[in-house]
């Protein structure tokens, strides 16, 4: 099981996100639980200060290190393992798969949600293991960002999924982009759905599905494909997919 604990001024913005589908089930099977902790509480002036003015002047309000520091010693104090902490913010490591994946290693993870222009660097200093960023954008909060990776490293625990093979065939899984899906009806609007998929025949509907995510990642992120362990397999499927799309090999910007 992996424990959550959220830090934010705005918990109640994460109700409605996990009272829903995959990730209320998973806590309802105990697969993970949500500790929604409002940063508020533990701030002991009679406003319940949590922000103050940056000290040099400009724009905005800077979350005060004091009521950040009891929640996280609180929380650390009753956890039962060492929480991993984490603080979402757009200086971070961009988030990915990979991370999604080693996150549901951990038995405990504390995540910082900043608001305002950010957090007083002490707070990074002492208490934070790791920034994540979710994009190359700014944000109001760290709220949603949090849910994010929630969302995504749940997914990546054993049993929250209903079918582990699903994630399987997750984008990134195996390093390429998903492959197309169709569902019924067979024809839409004169739209057929490829023959292949109705044959029954899986080594060939593997073959198929299998060629699609390369021609998917090789047109849409090239990068990927350096990076993903290819079979020899892949490479035929891939000379086939440079006739199709008369790629001329050369040009191809990345050797493999
Ligand atoms: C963000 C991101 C993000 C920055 C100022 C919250 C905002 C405000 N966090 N990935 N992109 N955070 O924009 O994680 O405090």
């Amino acid at each position: 099981m992996v424990t959550f604990h959220i830090l934010s001024i705005f918990p109640e913005m994460f109700v409605g996100v996990f009272q829903e589908s995959i990730l209320k089930r998973a806590q309802e099977k105990g697969l993970i639980k949500i500790n929604l902790v409002n940063i508020r509480n533990y701030a002991t002036d009679k406003h319940r200060t949590t922000d103050d003015y940056p000290y040099g002047g400009g724009p905005g309000m800077i979350m005060k290190v004091e009521p950040i520091f009891r929640a996280f010693y609180d929380i650390t104090a009753k956890a039962k393992t060492k929480p991993h902490r984490i603080f979402m913010s757009p200086q971070g490591k961009t988030f990915n798969q990979k991370k999604a994946i080693e996150l549901a290693e951990k038995k405990e993870i504390i995540i910082l949600c900043g608001r305002y222009e950010g957090i007083d660097e002490r707070i990074r200093e002492e208490l934070i293991d790791e920034e994540i960023s979710i994009g190359d954008y700014v944000l109001t909060g760290g709220e949603l960002p949090a849910m994010v990776v929630v969302d995504a490293v749940s997914r990546m625990i054993p049993g929250v999924l209903g079918d582990e093979s699903s994630k399987e065939d997750d984008s990134f899984y195996c390093g390429l982009l998903g492959y197309p899906q169709y569902t019924r009806p067979r024809e839409f609007q004169g739209k057929k759905v490829p023959d292949v998929l109705l044959t029954g025949n899986h080594a060939l509907i593997e073959r198929w599905r299998r060629k699609e995510a390369l021609r998917r990642t090789l047109l849409r992120r090239p990068d990927l494909l350096v990076e993903a362990d290819l079979t020899e397999e892949d490479y035929k499927l891939l000379e086939e997919i440079y006739n199709e799309e008369g790629i001329d090999e050369e040009k191809i910007p990345f050797r493999y």
